[in-house]
C-alpha cells in the first residue's frame, strides 16, 4: 500500500487532537500540526523522500523527532505513539472536535464526566440531555452537537476533492499505462468537479474488458473488491474511497461519458428531450426507435459532442452540468465562457510567517512569481483573533514601508499592501482607519462569535462594509467542509449591500473552504456582484490552490470579467477605488 502524504498528516493532526483533550502543552500540539500542515503541501511524495534516503529535517517544522515518525509511518503505515495514545483515550474523541461546538475542553469534560468515548455514545448523552447538565456547556452547545451529528450522517461518506484527486490521479496514470487500454476519464462528480466526491466513477475503453479488469483489481491501493465482472468493477481504495471502472467500447465512449459524467437530473432533462424527439438515450448510445428493435441505429455515441450535437446543443462543460438551467442557456446560446486557470492574473490573499504563514514575504513573492502571478495580496491577519501573532498598526506601517522596499527590487511581481483584517462582533474593525487608509486591499473577515443570529450577522458584516477601506469579504460564510457549518447570514442582503458600498466577496480556494460555493457564485453572478479568486496561502506551496477556486466558480458559471483578478493590477485598482 502506498503512504501518501495526506495519510502522514492525517495521523500527526490525530495525535494532535488527542494530546490536546489530554490537556497537553500547546507548543507541542502545535508542532504536530505544523508538520502536518507542512506534509500535506508539499509538492513531492513524502515516501519517496524516505526511499530516497532525503533530509526529511530540512523541511519547515520538520526535527529529528518528527523525521523518525514520518519514516516509521511511511515504512509501517502506523505510528506507534498514536495506537498508544488511542489505548490510553479513544479514537473517536478526535473525530468528536470536528463536531461544531466541541473544542478540546469540552471533549475532554464529556469524555472524562460521561465516558462517551464513540460517536454513537456522544449522540445518545445529548439525546438524553445529558450534556447540557456538563460544566461549560449547556442547552444551546447540547443542541448544536444534535444538529450537528444530523448534518454529518449525509456528508460522512464524502471524499473532498483534493484529497480525491492524490488518489484519482495516480489511478488514471496507472490504467492509461496498460495495454490495449484507449482513453480513460474520471467521470461522475469528479468530472463535474465537485467539492466532495461520493464515489468515482472511472471509464476505459478497451475491447479487453476482462484482462483490463483483472489489473484493476490488482491495483496497489486497492483494499477490498466488491465485484468484479467483464466490463465493470467496484473496489474499495485503502482510504475507503470506492471506485467504479466502467469498461467500454470505442463507439459507445461519448454516450458512456455523458451518462456516467451526470448529474442524474442533468441526464433526465436530456433523456426527456430524446423522448420528445422520437429518440433513446442511453450510456450506449442516441437510439432511432421509429424502427423495429432490433434494427434501431445508433445515430451517435463516440463523442459526448455529436451527442449534443443531435439535440442542437453545443457542448455543454461537466461543470456546469447540474440542471441549474443549463440547457436552456445553451438552447438560447448563453452558455457562459467559463473562467480557467490561464486568466487568473494575481491572488488576492496570502500570510507569511509575520502571521500565521510559514514562509517569508519574499519567498511567497517569489513562488507567486513563478506561478505567473503579476500580483500578490500579503494579506497577514490583524491582532485580533489571537490564534497567531497577528499584526498591530504600528507593526503594519512597517509592513508597507517593507513591501516598498521590496516592490522597488522586484521586477516581474507587484506585491500589494494589505492585511485580512478582523470584523469584531459588533461589526467595527479590528485596525483603525488611518493605517487602512494606506493600504492597497483591506481584506476583511469574520472568525469568531459564528453563532449570531442570522439578523444579527448580516447587520455585523453590513456595518463592516460601511467602512469606506473595506474592499473584499474574505471567506464570507466561514464553513469548513465536512467541519464546520456556514454560519447563518442573509446572503442576498449581503450581496445587495456589497453591491451598493462597492464591496466584493472572496471565493476563498482552500480545497476545504471553497467558500463562497457555486450556488452563491452563480447568485453573485445574476446580481452583478464581482468575486476574487484567492488561494489563501499559508506557504508557498498552497499558491496552487487557485485551481480549486476556479473549479468551483466554473461550476458557478463565473466567467474571466466576473472574477477580479482576472485583471492587470492598474484595472483592478480602479475598480477598487470605493
Ligand atoms: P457522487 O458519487 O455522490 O459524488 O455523485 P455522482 O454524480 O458521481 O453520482 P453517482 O456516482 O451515483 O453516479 C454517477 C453518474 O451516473 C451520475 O452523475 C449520473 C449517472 N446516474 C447514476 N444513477 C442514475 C440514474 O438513476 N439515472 C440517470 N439518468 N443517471 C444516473
Ligand atoms: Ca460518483
Ligand atoms: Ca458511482
Ligand atoms: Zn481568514
Amino acid at each position: 500500500m502506498p503512504i501518501y502524504n495526506s495519510d502522514v498528516a492525517d495521523i500527526f493532526n490525530e495525535v494532535a487532537d488527542l494530546l490536546e483533550i489530554e490537556g497537553a502543552n500547546q507548543y507541542r500540539v502545535r508542532a504536530y500540526r505544523n508538520a502536518a500542515r507542512t506534509i500535506s503541501t508539499l509538492s513531492r511524495n513524502v515516501s519517496d523522500m524516505v526511499e530516497e534516503g532525503e533530509d526529511l529535517t530540512e523541511l519547515r517544522g520538520i526535527g529529528e523527532d518528527l523525521a523518525g515518525k514520518i519514516e516509521e509511518i511511511v515504512k509501517s503505515g502506523d505510528l506507534k505513539q498514536l495506537e498508544e495514545i488511542e489505548q490510553r483515550t479513544s479514537p473517536a474523541l478526535a473525530k468528536m472536535l470536528d463536531v461544531a461546538g466541541l473544542g478540546p475542553k469540552r471533549v475532554q469534560t464529556i469524555y472524562e464526566e460521561l465516558d462517551v468515548t464513540t460517536m454513537e455514545e456522544l449522540r445518545e448523552a445529548a439525546e438524553q440531555g445529558k450534556i447540557r447538565d456538563l460544566h461549560g456547556l449547556g442547552e444551546k452547545t447540547e443542541k448544536k452537537i444534535l444538529e450537528d451529528l444530523e448534518r454529518w450522517s449525509a456528508e460522512e461518506d464524502r471524499t473532498r476533492r483534493d484529497v480525491a484527486e492524490e488518489r484519482v490521479e495516480p489511478l488514471l496514470s496507472f490504467l492509461r499505462s496498460l495495454d490495449n487500454v484507449g482513453r480513460v476519464e474520471a467521470a461522475g462528480s469528479y468530472r463535474r468537479k465537485k467539492e466532495t466526491v461520493g464515489d468515482l466513477d472511472v471509464l476505459a475503453i478497451s475491447d479487453a474488458g476482462e484482462e483490463v479488469i483483472s489489473r484493476f483489481v490488482e491495483y496497489e491501493d486497492v483494499e477490498e473488491v466488491v465485484s468484479q465482472g467483464e466490463t465493470r468493477s467496484t473496489v474499495v481504495f485503502k482510504s475507503g474511497l470506492h471506485v467504479d471502472l466502467r469498461v467500454v467500447e470505442e463507439s459507445s465512449y461519448g454516450a458512456a461519458l455523458l451518462y456516467f459524467t451526470g448529474s442524474k437530473q442533468h441526464n433526465i432533462t436530456l433523456r426527456n428531450m430524446a423522448l420528445d424527439r422520437g429518440l433513446k438515450i442511453n450510456e450506449y448510445g442516441v437510439w432511432d426507435t421509429t424502427g423495429e428493435s432490433s434494427e434501431q441505429k445508433q445515430l451517435a455515441g463516440e463523442t459526448e459532442e455529436e451527442i449534443y450535437d443531435l439535440f442542437d446543443l453545443p457542448w455543454i462543460p461537466p461543470e456546469l452540468r447540474e440542471d441549474r438551467g443549463e440547457v436552456e442557456a445553451a438552447q438560447k446560446g448563453e452558455l457562459p465562457s467559463l473562467v480557467t486557470l490561464d486568466d487568473i492574473r494575481g491572488d488576492l490573499q496570502s500570510h507569511t510567517t509575520t502571521s500565521d504563514g510559514r514562509a517569508s514575504l519574499e519567498e511567497m513573492a517569489q513562488a507567486a512569481q513563478a506561478l505567473g502571478r503579476e500580483y500578490l495580496a500579503v494579506t497577514d491577519h490583524s491582532a485580533y483573533i489571537g490564534v497567531t501573532q497577528g499584526l498591530e498598526a504600528d507593526e503594519l506601517e512597517e509592513r508597507i514601508e517593507e513591501i516598498e522596499r521590496l516592490n522597488e527590487e522586484m521586477q516581474d511581481i507587484i506585491l500589494l499592501k494589505s492585511v485580512e483584517v478582523d470584523v469584531m462582533e459588533d461589526g467595527s474593525l479590528d485596525l483603525p482607519d488611518d493605517v487602512l487608509e494606506k493600504l492597497d486591499l483591506v481584506i476583511f473577515a469574520v472568525h469568531s462569535h459564528f453563532d449570531l443570529s442570522a439578523d444579527r450577522q448580516t447587520e455585523r458584516i453590513i456595518r463592516a462594509m460601511d467602512n469606506p477601506n473595506c474592499n473584499v469579504m474574505a471567506h464570507p460564510t466561514a464553513r469548513q467542509i465536512g467541519k464546520r457549518p456556514a454560519y447563518e447570514v442573509d446572503m442576498g442582503r449581503l450581496m445587495d449591500a456589497a453591491l451598493e458600498r462597492g464591496c466584493f466577496l472572496e471565493l476563498n480556494a482552500q480545497p476545504d473552504r471553497l467558500d463562497l460555493d457555486d450556488v452563491y457564485c452563480k447568485m453573485a453572478k445574476e446580481r452583478g456582484l464581482k468575486v476574487t479568486i484567492s488561494t489563501d496561502a499559508h506557504g508557498t506551496e498552497e499558491l496552487k490552490f487557485i485551481r480549486f477556486g476556479v473549479y468551483q466558480a466554473r461550476r458557478g458559471w463565473l466567467s474571466p470579467d466576473d472574477v477580479l483578478n482576472t485583471r492587470s493590477w492598474d484595472d483592478l485598482e480602479a475598480l477598487l477605488k470605493r
